[in-house]
């Protein structure tokens, strides 16, 4: 008898691996029912605070990276442990049916139990148990190592069915019609984005203009997987210390008096003169009127805002009444990564309190920490003053051209000053004109005559008369502070 498992049941047990999560990618999609999905959700949970904190920081967006690969290997590992079972007794027992049988039905369960999807779970032990067979059955005609061939072709085999699987896949994700479809051509949206296109400056360098694209928008998740929810099956809930419950439904909600406003968002989390910074025009509808039917009761004057992906911030009523509930982003449906189908955006306060993928808002008696609070940031309040410096061209004319954007929150913009010998001397730079709204950037723009190395520096005067800090920290916990300094040569 020979000693298992063996390396190549081992071998055999992964490609199986691969292949169930493969199997169970194309059954199910990149989504929530996908068995990577809840692990990845669990990995997230895991991270300690800091460390969340240290990747957005550092690591960026690609910090969600480190998490989805563990979150891989951890799923190919339990599948492959289902198959090394069957192999053990497919192979150590000769039993070979009852072992294949055995982790087909145990890569089924844990699938199922994972993601509380029995159907889609086929997808995965589908192809654990076929590897299982293939590692488990005799070659027929054995010749010379005849295991290595076998090993050889199934491993072909099993990247041939993951290629496939993604394949397919994206051919479906191509047509999908969830969010960020244009259902309606909204003609009071469209003149808004061509007074935003009229009034985008005219910068060589390359800066968004002042309506981000789709492709442009940030995206900041706590999870890797966005919540793929329909307009039909959402509710929106106003609860815990009201005088009444307000439960709205999509249709009762879109029915409410419609808006188009632009909003920017800013993250608390992002750098200096990082770029988790984005304007669009949103359609939606306000949210005092069903704020003031809920009539809230509570001693803190606060409330609790929870999403469809776990996700929960709490702030101030205050803050939140003057909100806004958004179903439409440039005109079209709100794209699933941006909160379909229903989003909370508030005016002047970091990216963390514009809820996506909204489904309750509760009323409490005392403050409680949201996610981030929890992890130790303070980003519920009003923005930072910024002006960033996002290009620096050589003209054709030989002058030098520096442009970004700048945002206060509701303060507004009111002036951007640059100077070209590292802040001894400033000079106002051209302001794109300011787009209808509260809570919008504006462009700046400026030229001058480079003579060798400049030390640029921009900084911003908001709305109030207040100039930006130039004081420098860092984005944690509230945010990140200072100029803007970059050398420049002609
Ligand atoms: N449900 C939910 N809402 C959320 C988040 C999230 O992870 N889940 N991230 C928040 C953060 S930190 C920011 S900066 C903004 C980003 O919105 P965007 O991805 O549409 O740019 O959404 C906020 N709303
Ligand atoms: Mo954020």
């Amino acid at each position: 008898m020979v000693e298992y498992p063996s390396r190549n049941a081992v071998a055999f047990a992964t490609l199986a691996g691969m292949t169930g999560v493969a199997g169970s990618y194309m059954a199910a999609g990149y989504t929530r029912e996908f068995l990577v999905a809840p692990i990845d959700d669990l990995v997230v949970r895991a991270t300690p605070g800091p460390i969340v904190a240290w990747m957005i920081e550092n690591v960026g967006e690609q910090g969600h990276l480190l998490h989805i690969a563990l979150s891989f290997v951890i799923a190919t590992g339990l599948l492959a442990g289902t198959a090394i079972v069957g192999l053990h007794i497919a192979q150590g027992f000769e039993q070979p049916v009852i072992g294949i049988g055995l982790s087909g039905v145990l890569a089924w369960s844990l699938t199922a139990l994972i993601t509380a999807e029995p159907l889609l779970a086929v997808g995965a032990a589908g192809p654990v148990a076929v590897l299982t067979a293939v590692g488990a059955t005799p070659l027929a005609a054995p010749k010379h190592d005849p295991s290595r061939r076998r090993a050889l072709i199934s491993s072909v085999g099993a990247l041939a069915f993951v290629g496939t699987a993604i394949g397919l896949r994206r051919l479906a994700a191509d047509d999908d019609t969830t969010g960020g479809e244009s259902e309606t051509t909204d003609d009071a949206v469209a003149t808004l984005l061509q007074e935003a296109e009229a009034k985008s400056l005219d910068i060589r360098g390359d800066v968004p203009g002042l309506v981000s694209t789709f492709e442009e928008f940030y995206n900041v998740d706590i999870a890797e997987f966005d919540p793929n929810l329909s307009p039909d099956d959402w509710s929106l809930t106003i609860t815990g210390e009201v005088g009444d419950d307000v439960t709205v439904t999509f249709d009762e909600l879109t029915d409410m008096p419609t808006e188009r406003r632009f909003v920017t968002l800013r993250c608390v989390g992002e750098g200096l003169n990082g770029a988790k910074l984005d304007n669009a025009v949103w359609t939606g509808t306000p949210i005092e009127p069903l704020l003031e039917m809920a009539d809230p009761e509570g001693e803190c004057g606060c409330a609790m805002l929870r999403a469809a992906d776990g996700y929960f911030v709490q702030f101030p009523i205050e803050a939140l009444e003057d909100g806004f509930l958004a179903w439409g982003m440039n005109g079209r449906s709100l794209p699933e990564s941006h909160g379909h189908p229903v989003r909370v955006l508030i005016p002047g306060h970091w990216g963390e309190t514009n809820v996506k993928w909204l489904t309750e808002i509760e009323l409490l008696d005392e403050e409680m920490d949201g996610y981030w609070e929890q992890r130790g940031w303070h980003g519920t309040g009003p923005v930072n003053t910024v002006a960033k410096l996002w290009s620096d061209t050589v003209l054709d004319n030989g002058n030098v051209e520096v442009a970004g954007h700048a945002y206060a929150g509701t303060r507004g913009i009111e002036r951007v000053e640059v100077s070209t010998d590292g802040g001894g001397t400033w000079q106002d730079a051209d302001l794109s004109e300011p787009l209808p709204g509260i809570d919008v950037w504006r462009q700046w723009r400026y030229e001058f005559e480079p003579d060798g190395s400049h030390e640029v520096v921009v900084r911003a005067i908001d709305g109030e008369g207040d100039l930006q800090p130039e004081e420098r920290s860092d984005a944690f916990p509230s945010g990140a502070t200072g100029w803007v300094t970059k050398t420049v040569h002609g």
